[in-house]
């Protein structure tokens, strides 16, 4: 029984055997060994190869043969510098440990970054809540449930200095995650710099500034494209005359991959965005080497470890030729691609919260093997709140650990030479090669996300692989398969309180929200009344006047606005005026998710029952169920509400789904309008206490009484009494499988059928 090289279904058969693996693949006397080791299950060689998802061809073994001939050459902080942009890597200076973070007020914050640099952190990487991505203050109506929740609450300069109170801008590394309101967020940072007494000059570290995957899949987007292209260049402009230590922007893979994109999805979308970025500086009359080299990346890292060690390489390589053939910049430095890395939040769960600590380590290895710049481990209470302390402690110290114990820092490139990662990074590198020739062929990044190809085929990616793992052909630990005895189902009901999930195990980080916002706010009124109201309102007309004309520098403009104290949100406002706000088109990858189902033949899910039952509802009622997807408050996250309204669609509902950015009465008049069965209210990011509860009860008061309402997202065990309490009949916490929420929620049709249209 213990034989050791039984095969088994799970170490041994690929998913999809390879097309692509011929006889002549293989040294012929490892083949002759594999043989003999085969005939045990009647198997050929070639059933070993497998082509992944993403249409990677993997082979058993690798050899010289596999390697292209270039890269024997190859030596890091070299062009093409597939094996780093510095010749020593590590070995002079390892990665920056820089955790994200951020919540609740600026002291809070302030403590938290402090404490984390005594503990061995090295570089800062701000979170900022949701309403300052958006360009709200704190006191606006429509961030009610938004106000220092998802991170730090920001209205003014005063704010920004409290921030950094004790920690001098002029040596600490911050990063700064705002795309939306990028110019009062960068603005203010320069001015508080500026009051500690340090020049933009000494100021180092990197803002995120990277409006068009906004557009493609993270969502925080205020202005249209074009005048948004404008500031992200202005920005770039104004860095390449006064901050030449920072990094003006920070071209982002990561959300792309959170949003569901496969390796060459991800690297392909990621450097083509980059080569936009240089046109358009270009455009505004800016010199390649004035802004490459302030340049930076970020890529997110999954769980497929040797693609993603070979993605970074693929990166840099691919970068380095891309821009010397594009842009023939004299200064070397424009060709390095310089990467922070995160590990996934998607691949993270719920259910059994330790084991993820398991998979960022390994992701943090292959970010480190890969040659990261910078590195964010995630939390391993990723899946249920913001890292607490202890969670927080635990992700610092993952890295601390692998940059001290374990002499991964020892050798610059360390898998450089392997057979199989050099042969991967060449693999890697074409496919998105072709991708990105794809991209410019038709006219660029820009023209590519207007005509809205790079967000479906992500969704569709998406799509296919939530069908793959809800069948289990995609293995996750503790979810799909080796499930906990004693775990209960991932969704409960109002009528199933006491079911208590694994994720109830951990502590979670509590925020008052309410009080951060009355703390807020009462700034808010102190600043208006200390300043200089005739100079705000000039700096606010000058702001417009220069977003107008093109001769003005809009970050320029923001510092002076920013000096006298205008807040975030009137500066944002002033340039709403003038440039207008995007408004998104809604998709949904219909066809997908049911097609990769019936691929799989999966018994797990009795797919023809569900779809009956669905059919024999609308048989009686006389339409479908209908179910409205909606996102209240700012948080943009809808990879799971993509996938939710996907699923629901091909399992016989019919959908709709809802802008982002919702107000409660908002979504009750849509609801109403389409006369739904049922709002699936989709929370990432904490404003579920508020909103929902408000938008139950809105619904009610309209008497929609046979609306219901379920939730869905990460939302911590300790809110879903207070959401039942409120009127919520499901609650489906992440990892929930589509096919059953169907089922959770045909329940509850079935028991209380009563549309809307009777119960009013
Ligand atoms: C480093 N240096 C070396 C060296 N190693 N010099 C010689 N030999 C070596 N071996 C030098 C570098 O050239 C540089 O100097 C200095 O040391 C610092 O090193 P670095 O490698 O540039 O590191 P760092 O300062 O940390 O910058 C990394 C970065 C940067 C370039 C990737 O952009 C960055 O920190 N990005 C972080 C982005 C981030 O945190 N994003 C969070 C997103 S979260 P010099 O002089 O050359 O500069 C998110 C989630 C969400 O987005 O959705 O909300
Ligand atoms: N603090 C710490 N980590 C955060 N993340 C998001 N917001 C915060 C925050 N305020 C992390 C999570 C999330 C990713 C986008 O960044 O890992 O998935």
């Amino acid at each position: 029984m213990n034989y050791p090289y039984r095969l088994t279904h799970r170490t041994f058969i690929p998913r999809l055997f390879s097309r692509h693996c011929s006889d002549t693949s293989f040294p012929p006397a490892w083949r002759a060994l594999a043989e003999r080791e085969l005939s045990r299950s009647h198997q050929p060689v070639h059933a070993l190869c497998r082509e992944t998802e993403g249409g990677l061809h993997i082979k058993p073994v690798y050899t010289a043969r596999d390697v292209p001939s270039a890269v024997a050459g190859e030596l890091p902080g070299v062009f093409p510098y597939t094996r780093g942009p510095h010749a020593t890597m590590y070995t002079l200076r390892p990665w920056t440990v820089r955790q994200y973070a951020g919540f609740s007020t600026v002291e809070e914050s302030n403590r938290f970054y402090r404490s984390a640099l005594a503990a061995g952190q090295t570089g800062l990487s701000v979170a900022f809540d949701l309403a300052t991505h958006r360009g709200y203050d704190s006191d606006h109506p429509r961030v009610a449930g938004d106000v220092g929740l998802a991170g730090v609450a920001i209205d003014s300069v005063e704010d920004m200095k409290q921030l950094f109170a004790g920690i001098p801008l002029d040596t600490a590394s911050v990063s700064m995650t705002m795309n939306g309101a990028v110019l009062p967020v960068l603005a203010m940072f320069i001015v508080a710099a500026a009051e500690q007494g340090v020049r933009p000059e000494q100021l180092n570290g990197t803002i995120q500034n990277d409006i068009l995957k906004e557009y493609m899949v993270r969502n925080t987007y205020i202005y249209p494209p074009r005048p948004s292209l404008r500031i992200v260049s202005d920005i770039m402009g104004y860095g390449a005359q006064r901050l030449p230590r920072f990094n003006t922007i920070s071209v982002s893979g990561y959300h792309m991959q959170e949003a569901g994109a496969d390796a060459t999805l991800e690297l392909g979308f990621t450097l083509a965005d980059g080569i936009e970025y240089l046109r358009c500086a270009q455009q505004a009359g800016l010199e390649v080497d004035q802004v490459a080299p302030r340049m930076s990346f970020f890529f997110g890292i999954g769980m497929p470890f040797y693609i993603e060690i070979a993605k970074l390489r693929a990166a840099r390589q691919l970068w380095a030729q891309l821009v010397q053939e594009q842009f023939a910049p004299r200064n070397p430095r424009s060709l390095l691609l310089r990467t922070h890395c995160q590990t996934s939040g998607y691949s993270l769960t719920e259910q059994e919260p330790l084991n993820n600590v398991v998979r960022t380590t390994v992701e943090a290895m292959a970010a480190i093997l890969g040659g990261t710049q910078s590195l964010h481990t995630n939390a391993l209470d990723e899946a249920i709140a913001l890292p607490s302390e202890f969670a927080a402690r635990v992700a610092r110290n993952t890295q601390l650990i692998l940059q001290n114990e374990t002499g991964m820092t020892w050798v610059a490139d360390p898998l450089g030479g392997s057979y199989f990662i050099e042969s991967l990074t060449a693999q890697l590198a074409q496919r998105a090669r072709a991708l990105i020739d794809e991209v410019e062929r038709g006219g660029g990044m820009a023209e590519a996300i207007a005509q809205g190809w790079p967000k479906s085929r992500i969704e569709q990616v998406a799509a296919r692989r939530q069908a793959r793992i809800d069948a289990g052909e995609e293995v996750i630990v503790g979810v799909n398969k080796f499930v906990a005895e004693n775990a209960s189902s991932r969704e409960t009901a109002a009528t199933d309180r006491n079911a208590s999930g694994s994720g109830g195990d951990v502590d979670v980080r509590a925020i008052d929200a309410e009080a951060v916002r009355r703390q807020q706010c009462a700034r808010l009124e102190q600043l208006r009344a200390a300043r200089d109201a005739t100079a705000v309102r000039r700096a606010l007309e000058q702001l417009r006047t220069a977003a107008r004309t093109s001769g003005t520098n809009l970050l320029a403009a923001s510092i002076e606005a920013a000096r006298l104290r205008c807040t975030v949100g009137e500066i944002s406002d002033a340039l709403r005026e003038v440039f207008g706000e995007h408004v998104p088109s809604g998709s949904v990858a219909r066809g997908v998710y049911r097609a990769q189902l019936e691929r799989s033949h999966t018994d797990a899910i009795p797919l023809e029952h569900i779809l009956q039952r669905v059919e024999a509802f609308a048989q009686r009622e006389g339409r479908r169920p209908r179910l409205l997807v909606a996102k209240v408050g700012q948080d943009g996250h809808d990879r799971g509400a993509k996938a939710i309204a996907a699923g629901f669609a091909d399992l016989g509902f019919d959908v709709d789904v809802g802008p982002l950015f919702q107000t409660p009465e908002e979504v009750v008049r849509q609801a109403i309008a389409a006369d739904v069965h049922v709002v699936g209210v989709s929370s990432q990011a904490a404003g579920h206490r508020t909103l929902v509860p408000e938008l139950v009860r809105l619904l009610r008061q309209s008497g929609a009484h046979g609306v219901h309402v379920v939730c869905g997202g990460v939302i911590p065990r300790p809110d879903y009494d207070a959401l039942y309490r409120a009127g919520v009949c499901l609650i489906f916490g992440p990892g929930t499988r589509i096919p059953d929420a169907v089922c959770k929620v045909m329940d509850v049709l079935e028991a209380r059928p009563q549309p809307l249209a009777q119960a009013s």
